[in-house]
């Protein structure tokens, strides 16, 4: 591929969307890595490599993996796509993989997880990616494209001249792959509209034990989601964040176009993971308590699924 140069890029965490973002930039001029903390899954992903279902067509993709940050070295640009309950143990793991030139670009849904992420000692510049990509794992390095969606990128901090160049070049790398990414000036209103739909569909789908378009048709569900997310809303204007005017109905329309979805938060739950509600309605509990602002629904959806975590979680 001409026109972009050929970048080292390690990929942390082949969940769904770390396959599906391993996948497209394979298309693309550069080497891959895929980084595991798993060593077993990552000598099966270097043996069989990824495969992209999409609407039924499989490619394969031959992949390098490995457990070890070291034997991969210094890379251009980290794509840091693990959970966020995951952040604290990868964060040190990652390390031989930064150099002051590098581009690190962290993924996670919420927002309870910044604190962590700004104040982590980095040597490098650290950036945003919020998307609405749709992907879901089949089985080790085998992801279905679950739909188009736009991905945004930005600087949390004040970045030099450099790293806002670099972070266009990531987002022209991406459109070149086929996915539509673009740099915003302020990202924290784009982490914010996608918390707000989270806020309004995970916990509840993980306490109902349903598709995101159940919700729809059961009355008490979308008294709460309503409630849930203008919560959620008041912080962040409180907070001088410009989210989208009519967030409910926002998270209304995702409702409907995932309806078949079963969400991150419900996933977790039926495979008895931890989940990001610390991340989600966790993070909107904590600035809200800050602010002096009351969040009820958020504090109930919390409590629920902390319930739920309670019931197969050790300790
Ligand atoms: O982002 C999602 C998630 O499941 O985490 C939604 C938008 C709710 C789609 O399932």
């Amino acid at each position: 591929m001409r026109d972009i140069p050929a970048k080292r890029i390690a990929i942390v965490g082949p969940g769904a969307l770390g396959c599906l973002l391993a996948t497209a930039l394979s298309r693309i001029n550069g080497e891959i890595w895929v980084l595991d903390h798993d060593s077993q899954r990552a000598g099966l992903l270097q043996h069989s490599g990824l495969t992209l279902d999409s609407a039924g067509h499989c490619e394969h993709f031959p992949i390098q993996a490995t457990a070890d940050a070291s034997r991969i070295g210094p890379v251009d640009l980290v794509l840091l796509c693990v959970k966020s309950t995951a952040l604290g143990r990868t964060l040190p793991f990652l390390l031989p993989l930064l150099t002051e030139n590098t581009l690190l670009l962290a993924w996670q849904n919420g927002i309870g997880h910044l604190p962590l992420l700004l104040g982590a000692e980095l040597p490098c510049p650290l950036a945003l990616a919020v998307t609405s990509l749709g992907a879901h794992l089949l089985g080790v390095g085998r992801v279905r494209f679950g739909g188009a969606g736009a991905t945004s990128l930005g600087f949390l901090r004040e970045a030099s001249r450099e790293a806002r160049l670099g972070l266009e070049e990531v987002a022209a790398r991406f459109r070149l792959a086929g996915l539509e990414a673009r740099v915003e000036d302020d990202i924290l209103p784009q982490v914010w509209n996608k918390l707000l739909v989270n806020v309004g569909i995970n916990a509840l789908t993980a306490i109902h034990d349903c598709e995101n378009g159940v919700l729809l048709g059961n009355g008490e569900a979308l008294g709460m989601m309503r409630a849930a997310v203008l919560e959620a809303a008041s912080v962040a204007r409180a907070k001088g964040i410009g989210v989208d005017p009519d967030p409910v109905a926002r998270t209304i329309a995702v409702c409907r176009t995932t309806a078949a979805n079963i969400s991150s938060m419900l996933q977790d739950v039926r495979q008895n993971r931890q989940t990001e509600i610390e991340a989600i309605n966790g993070g909107v509990l904590e600035e809200a308590r800050r602010l002096g602002i009351p969040a009820p629904v958020n504090a109930a959806l919390f409590a629920a699924v902390k319930g739920l975590e309670k019931s197969y979680l050790p300790g």
